[in-house]
């Protein structure tokens, strides 16, 4: 679904309030899952399979059995009201993409 200015006198549609919300953490905190579990939409994922040569810097103590990570943006929506959508981004975990 497309938001876009509307003309409330005319169309009677009313612009919803988007609040964003970053899902923030460490690896394998639960991030992706988390923004899966309560989106109203197909959940936007960037997952790329964990590889050898991250594997002396990427820390998967805990989250042995866990073979992706997060690359990019996790993004989800929840509509509360028709006046009001939560934008769901997660970040991704590993140090090396601290930066973002
Ligand atoms: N016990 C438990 N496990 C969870 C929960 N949420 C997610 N998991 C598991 O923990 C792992 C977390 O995976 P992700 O959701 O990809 O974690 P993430 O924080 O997005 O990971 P990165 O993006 O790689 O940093 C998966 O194996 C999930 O099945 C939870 O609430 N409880
Ligand atoms: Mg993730």
């Amino acid at each position: 679904m497309v938001f876009g200015h509307s003309d409330r006198g005319r169309s009677g549609v009313v612009d919803p309030v988007t609040l964003k919300i970053l899902v923030a953490g460490g690896f394998g905190a639960g991030k992706t899952t988390l923004v899966g579990a309560v989106s109203e939409i197909k959940p936007l994922r960037t997952e790329e399979l964990l590889s050898e040569a991250g594997r002396p810097v990427d820390d998967i103590g805990g989250v042995e059995g866990k073979t992706t990570t997060t690359v990019a943006m996790d993004f989800g929506r929840i509509t509360l009201r028709e006046d009001l959508v939560l934008y769901l981004f997660g970040t991704p975990g590993q140090d090396r993409f601290w930066f973002l």
